[in-house]
């Protein structure tokens, strides 16, 4: 089975792009996943083949016009009518790790890419249309993100990575960060790998990796620890444990 990826772009030159390589490209030769950029001004009616407009209310940028869109996004659904379409912007719901497993395991995604300052808020009223933000900054364009969720996808089908990718310890799988990681040399510029992880005790190495791996996820991503420790804290299990040890 093939994952169709279907992209709408006004620059379809930047797709595979880096998908072409390494782990995504194989897949990508191998058949695995599929890569179809349609060309939004394609769709455009007018003489000049316009895409976008100045914003209602004034303001800077422009703003992609909702007919040409849409024209565009009718087109894709006629030639993938199953797959979700997703829509990259800024103003969407932040991707996780949880909808990524659920679009690879889907028959593919079509992925509409805004440029300028975005896309008509009536599009999304109009089309079912989920918009999708890759995290808290702005990128020139919704391409580059679309490459984000596409390689976060292609990693997780059948064949493309192994075993590794279906393990449930890397980072997000548990709420948490993945544990760090260490290989030789056993000493490098004076800083050792740390004991435990030469001791060959399987079950010390595994509560010290659960250990750094919350130790990690407190300090740099508190918002992942309070969801993680939150969740334990209403659990059955987790109901006695003391506060400190949030
Ligand atoms: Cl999905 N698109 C754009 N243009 N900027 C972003 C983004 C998406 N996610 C974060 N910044």
């Amino acid at each position: 089975m093939t994952f169709a990826a279907q992209i709408l772009t006004l620059y379809p030159e930047m797709f595979p792009g880096p998908l072409g390589q390494s782990l995504a490209g194989r897949a990508l030769s191998e058949g695995r996943w599929s890569c179809d950029t349609i060309q939004i001004r394609d769709f455009a009616t007018d003489k000049h083949r316009s895409v976008d407009d100045t914003p209602a209310g004034g303001g800077a940028g422009m703003v992609l016009k909702p007919d040409v869109v849409a024209a565009a996004v009718d087109h894709a659904i006629t030639r993938q009518p199953d797959a979700p379409i997703l829509a990259m912007t800024p103003r969407g719901r932040p991707l996780t790790q949880e909808r990524v497993r659920e679009l690879a395991a889907g028959p593919g995604v079509t992925i509409l890419c805004g440029r300028f300052e975005g896309f008509d808020e009536r599009l999304f009223e109009a089309r079912p249309i989920e918009p999708v933000s890759i995290g808290d900054y702005v990128l020139s364009g919704g391409e580059t993100a679309a490459i984000v969720l596409l390689d976060a996808c292609i990693r997780l089908l059948p064949g493309v990575m192994g075993a590794a990718s279906s393990g449930d310890e890397e980072s997000f799988e548990s709420g948490l960060l993945e544990y760090p990681h260490y290989t030789r040399p056993v000493e490098w510029e004076g800083r050792t790998i740390p004991e435990v992880l030469r001791s060959g005790d399987h079950a010390k190495i595994a509560a010290w990796r659960k250990q750094r791996a919350e130790e990690d996820t407190r300090l740099r991503r508190p918002d992942l620890w309070e969801r993680h420790s939150g969740a334990r804290d209403q659990s059955p299990s987790g109901a006695q444990r003391k506060k400190k040890d949030r």
